[in-house]
């Protein structure tokens, strides 16, 4: 088993913090965006998109999609669970993980692709587009701030998938969009300190 990894990239991460969070290790192969070395014909015909992560099975079978991978080693190793341990938690991880890729990592994607100089050349570049989605990303996370009153963790009341993207969110927000969580953000704050102090906030 191989997961290809992407430098610096938050998808990837996701995976990386999952794994960390359930103990699993498995070999990685980190892939360089500036290379090329996702769009060789070697990895596209892994991935013909040309997006990581990549999941590459010990028979040859390869998984795409953060999700997809992480709910793969849910199954697998199913402690601590990251995906809800009841019907209805799994329900609020699913409801809470799509609102944090939706509301929060595809934004600050948008931000990063489309204003970035590391992608000139790479994709067009909407700078409007870009800035668009930075302020809804401000919007977003003063949004997130008020749901997080009263709440330790996004989901349900124990870290989950949900809070490992919003972190990743969050912390490409504050590196490649120049976008940290505002001081007046006092939820948003505390989570932020509470998950970055995980052991596995670094993976
Ligand atoms: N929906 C996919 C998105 C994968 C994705 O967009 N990966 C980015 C890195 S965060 C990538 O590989 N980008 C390379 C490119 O777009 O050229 C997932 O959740 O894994």
């Amino acid at each position: 088993m191989k997961l290809y990894d992407l430098k610096g990239a938050p998808n990837p991460r996701r995976v990386k913090i999952f794994l960390a969070e359930k103990r699993i290790k498995v070999p990685i192969e980190t892939l360089d965006l500036e290379a090329g070395a996702h769009l060789t014909p070697g990895f596209l015909a892994r991935n013909p998109l040309g997006k990581l992560p990549v999941l590459e099975l010990d028979d040859g079978t390869v998984l795409c999609e953060s999700v997809a991978i992480c709910r793969y080693f849910e199954e697998m190793v199913p402690e601590p669970p990251l995906f809800g341990r009841s019907t209805l938690e799994r329900a609020q991880v699913e409801m809470w993980n799509r609102r944090m890729e939706h509301e929060l990592l595809l934004p600050v994607i948008d931000v990063f692709v489309h204003t970035h100089p590391l992608w000139v050349g790479r994709r067009e570049q909407i700078a409007a587009w870009g800035e668009a989605q930075r302020k809804l990303l401000v919007e977003r996370m003063r949004w997130l701030d008020r749901e997080l009153e009263g709440k330790e963790f996004i989901g349900v009341q124990r870290y989950d998938m949900a809070d490992i993207t919003a972190q990743v969110a969050l912390l490409t927000a504050r590196g490649v969009a120049r976008l940290p969580i505002p001081d007046d953000h006092k939820n948003l704050t505390r989570w932020w300190a509470s998950v970055s102090k995980r052991p596995t906030a670094r993976a």
